[in-house]
């Protein structure tokens, strides 16, 4: 009988464990639509943010972690080593693991100004700031008592996100840190139980959430492992939640987690389903879909990669501001993506796209900042966003003859061009009729402004003209 008990009691042990964190301050799980709404009211007025990934990869212009060729864990690739890609992304992309991991030895960023980069990004327009405190190369861009891998021991020694949250903090500028759980340097990363690794990563994101004063958003990215059992994502989000309140984290918390293998048994449970997938959608690369059911944003780098490739092949600053335009009017945000050199400056060409941006939001900033998404599908034609009374049309391409637009609920009442130019609305059941002289259209695109006699909801959309 004793023994029955006793195994019973092992048994039970490890289902004890499980549902040991508490959860009832996560708000993935717990909160109404009203307290959601408050909780990323800033998330959402804000459009346009600023990332930055950075490391020791930069002294020799490799791509951040991806440039790292040793054979990574199974989760990516079929277990292929990067160098048998070579085929697919090019002969000068990799450098030898070995090489790659002692970069470090050679980072010493002496230009680095924390408050020079908040600056700039201020300029431009930038409302929050998005920083890789550890990428998948496992090196940690902060003084962390879990691994001699780490800013401290290069020759600059500083605690760059220390310096970079300060800052933040000094301006009002909201902070993000982005954290990739995945990790290919750590020796215990996804061995055996993961039970080393997994205490390990919650470790240094507790370390990031407590030694920095607030901190805004979480950015996770991937897991790997697929076996959900491997991580102890309760534990996380409590802890997560325990220090702030009111943080906002991304949907890569679990990326890659099952269902694949056949040890997976998915999430433990349906709030750990829920919690990890965070508070926003993250397309990469790309602009996305219009959505205005769900929040999210689009992170897209300006240069060659996420991290500083050299001096060429950076996208133009008008292709950067109709990025921003499309993803605000498709309802979500851009979070833009700069990779400082080596020495800890920009590069011109980032600064050039962070100066025009901000000069561009000094007269278009109404029609972005606040907005919310619709009521009109966006695409080639441009797309619309609304505020208040106001209903902004973004126009890329004008037809011909006029834009012919769907049926408002609400009448217009006045129109002009963000730069005082004359409209002429039409307006009947059908819809409504919009013209500018050519002349009076602005590059990269303009924006007129509709003064309405009523407000309407977010996520509203407006058929098609018929
Ligand atoms: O941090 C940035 C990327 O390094 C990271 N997420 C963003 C925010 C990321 N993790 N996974 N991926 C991106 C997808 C991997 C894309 C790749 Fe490729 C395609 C890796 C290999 C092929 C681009 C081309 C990078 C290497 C070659």
């Amino acid at each position: 009988m004793k023994t029955i008990f006793a195994i019973t009691f092992i048994l039970l042990l490890p289902v004890g464990c499980w549902s040991q964190a508490d959860l009832s301050h996560v708000p993935q799980i717990n909160e109404t639509k009203e307290q959601r709404d408050e909780r990323m009211q800033w998330f959402r007025d804000a459009k346009f943010g600023l990332f930055i990934h950075w490391g020791p990869s930069s002294v020799t212009h490799t791509e951040i972690s991806w440039g790292r060729d040793a054979k990574r864990p199974m989760d990516i690739h079929n277990g292929e080593s990067p160098s048998e890609q070579v085929e697919r992304y090019g002969h000068d992309f990799y450098i030898p693991a070995d090489l790659y991991d002692n970069l470090y030895k050679y980072f010493n960023p002496v230009k680095f100004d924390a408050d020079r980069w908040v600056k700039t990004a201020r300029d431009a327009g930038m409302q929050y700031i998005v920083f890789t405190a550890k990428h998948h190369d496992g090196f940690s861009n902060y003084h962390t008592g879990l691994s001699d891998y780490s800013i401290a021991n290069t020759p600059f020694k500083r605690d760059i996100v220390k310096e970079l949250t300060d800052a933040c903090h000094k301006v009002g500028m909201k902070v993000g840190l982005y954290y990739s759980t995945r990790d290919w340097y750590h020796p215990a990363y996804l061995v055996g139980d993961n039970e080393v690794y997994d205490a390990f990563y919650r470790g240094q994101v507790q370390e990031l959430l407590t030694n920095y004063g607030e901190v805004d958003v979480i950015w996770f990215d991937h897991v790997g492992g697929r076996d959900w059992s491997k991580w102890k994502f309760d534990e996380l989000f409590a802890m997560m939640y325990e220090h702030n309140p009111n943080l906002i984290v991304n949907n890569r918390g679990a990326r890659f987690c099952g269902p694949s293998t056949p040890e997976d048994k998915g999430p433990a449970s349906p709030e750990i389903e829920k919690m990890t997938q965070g508070d926003f959608v993250t397309p990469e690369g790309r602009i996305g879909k219009m959505d205005l059911a769900q929040d999210w944003e689009s992170c897209i780098h300006v240069g060659k990669g996420w991290s500083y490739r050299g001096e060429g092949g950076f996208k133009t600053s008008e292709e950067c501001i109709k990025m921003l335009v499309s993803c605000t009017t498709g309802g979500g945000n851009l979070l833009l993506n700069f990779g400082p050199r080596p020495d800890g400056t920009f590069t011109d060409a980032e600064t050039e796209v962070a100066m025009a941006m901000g000069q561009w939001l000094k007269t278009y900033g109404d029609a972005i900042y606040g907005t919310r998404g619709g009521p009109y599908s966006n695409g080639q034609w441009g797309g619309s966003c609304h505020k208040g009374n106001k209903l902004y049309l973004h126009v890329f391409e004008w037809p011909a003859d006029g834009l012919a637009l769907g049926a408002l609920p609400a009448k217009v009442l006045s129109a002009r061009t963000l730069t005082d130019k004359k409209v002429n609305v039409s307006q009947d059941d059908e819809g409504l009729t919009v013209k500018l002289e050519s002349s009076d259209q602005d590059t990269p695109v303009t924006v007129v402004e509709l003064t309405l006699d009523q407000t309407f909801a977010p996520g509203t959309l407006v058929e098609k003209r018929p």
